[in-house]
Formats: C-alpha cells, sequence, structure tokens
C-alpha cells in the first residue's frame, strides 16, 4: 500500500528550522483527507446531538472521542483513517528530519479539532507554547495540524510568531486569566506573525512546541475540521511533573517514555 503522506523537500525542512513553523500543502493525499472528514463530519454530528451511540460509520468510537467537545484525542487508535497519516512512515520521517539530529520518534497525541462557527462553542485560540505543560526533559517536539476540508484564515488556520521557538520555553498559558503569550511577554509582538493561511483540505501547518501560535475565532457558518498530532524525540525523558495524560501510566523518571501509549513510529 502506497503512503498518504508525501515526503516533505529540503527547502520546506530547511523553512521550518528557521522559523519554528511550516504550511505544506497538500500533505496529505485527498482519497484520505475525503475519508477523515466524512467520519470527522459524523463525528461532529454525534456530538453535538449529545447521542452517545456508536458512530454511524461504525469504525470510530465514540467513547474514545467524546471526552472533551472539541478536541477528541485517541481516533488514531481507533480508525484506521486517522491512523494511515499517524503512522505513515514517510510522516515519520519528515517529523525525524524537522527535529535537531533525526532522531527516531514518539507519538504523544492524536486529536480530532472542532471549532465551531462565531457563536458557538467556541472562540478564538489564544496565543500559547505547547511545551512548558508537558513532562518531558527536552522540548524536541513538534505537532501536525492537518485540515480535513478547506479552512480559510478567517476560519481559523493558526498563525505563528515567526522565529520563537528560539526563545527558550516561555510558561504556560491557559493556567490563569490573561496569560496568553503575549500578555506575559509584551516583546513577542514585534516578531512577525506568519501569514493568514488559507488552507485547502489535505494542507497542514507544523510547528514546533516552542512556537507561539493561536487562531481566530470561526468566522464561517460550518465547523473548522482539523486533525493534530504530536510527535517528540524517542530519547525524551519522562521528568514526572504532574499530566494527566502521563500520571497513571507507570513512566519512571528520568527513562524514556517505553509504553504502548508513546510508540516509536518506524519510518522510511
Ligand atoms: O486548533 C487550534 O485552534 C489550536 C491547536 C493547538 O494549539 C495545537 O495543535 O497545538
Amino acid at each position: 500500500m502506497s503512503d498518504p503522506v508525501r515526503r516533505l523537500s529540503g527547502q520546506e525542512t530547511a523553512f521550518y528550522t528557521e522559523h519554528g513553523w511550516l504550511h505544506a500543502p497538500a500533505l496529505v493525499e485527498p482519497g484520505l483527507i475525503e475519508r477523515m472528514a466524512r467520519k470527522a463530519r459524523e463525528l461532529h454530528s454525534v456530538l453535538r446531538d449529545g447521542a452517545s451511540r456508536e458512530g454511524a460509520s461504525g469504525t470510530v468510537s465514540v467513547s474514545a472521542v467524546a471526552q472533551a467537545f472539541g478536541q477528541n484525542r485517541g481516533l488514531a487508535e481507533a480508525d484506521e483513517d486517522f491512523a494511515a497519516p499517524v503512522f505513515s512512515p514517510v510522516m515519520a520521517g519528515n517529523a525525524a528530519r524537522l527535529l535537531p539530529g533525526e532522531p527516531d520518534v514518539r507519538l504523544q497525541i492524536n486529536n480530532l479539532l472542532v471549532k465551531e462557527p462565531v457563536g458557538g462553542a467556541h472562540g478564538p485560540t489564544t496565543f500559547h507554547q505547547d511545551f512548558p505543560w508537558f513532562p518531558m526533559d527536552r522540548s524536541s517536539m513538534l505537532t501536525v495540524w492537518l485540515a480535513l476540508v478547506d479552512i480559510p484564515a478567517g476560519m481559523g488556520s493558526l498563525r505563528f510568531y515567526d522565529r520563537s521557538h528560539l526563545y527558550g520555553s516561555l510558561g504556560r498559558s491557559f493556567a490563569r486569566d490573561g496569560d496568553d503569550a503575549i500578555s506575559q511577554h509584551p516583546w513577542i509582538a514585534d516578531l512577525e506573525l506568519s501569514p493568514p493561511l488559507d488552507l485547502k483540505a489535505g494542507d497542514a501547518t507544523v510547528h514546533s512546541a516552542l512556537t507561539i501560535h493561536g487562531a481566530a475565532p470561526n468566522a464561517y457558518g460550518t465547523p473548522r475540521l482539523s486533525f493534530a498530532w504530536t510527535y517528540f524525540d524517542a530519547g525524551t525523558l519522562y521528568t514526572g511533573s504532574p499530566f494527566k495524560q502521563t500520571d497513571d501510566l507507570g513512566l519512571r523518571v528520568n527513562e524514556v517514555f517505553d509504553h504502548p501509549a508513546f510508540p516509536i513510529v518506524p519510518r522510511s
């Protein structure tokens, strides 16, 4: 079976290394995106209607994803179409080449992300870094954010503070009121903001766990449907810092994340 993900070019990996983010047009093949989008819509309508029945596709486990509206985790473990880009050897190779030293990569999390139109449940995504929340001893990690439908800038495609990954860990957002990254560090506003991106279904953005990013509210009449997943350097050590995803897994402090929840993804 051919890989549904295309290999990133040297120019793209160089851009990411310099800027801390990347727009990767047509990263995933259209047939797969159509299937993922259909399942995401089905799942969304199930969740919106508040039903707890099985997904109409029969392949998506609602119980696995209904934990948080707007952020439905673990689809790659439940459904072969969501698994395909996440466990793609080409994608794992892309991720390795984006990280310093081209390490093996582990999967950290995968998430169907839904941003409802203005007036619904969701507003903007305030600007933040991902890394400060994680119980990891190094920041060599990145997130692939894949558009499942066309996502014009006004629907809330991600924007990035250019080169903000060069400033290390800048602290947590979402911990207190008014703690977005720019309020905490007004100098960040002097960095260039990435252009508003009109993403086509199958386009992706990639950002470092140190890159400050956020998104506008969804000003369109339909939900913004994207699927995001995160890889990290397989040599990363667990610090033991409290974190819901890892607290009860029996991970050992100062050892690697050798656990089925964090598989190493074979690469080509
Ligand atoms: O989808 C969003 O609006 C935010 C996603 C995000 O912050 C992330 O994937 O790291």
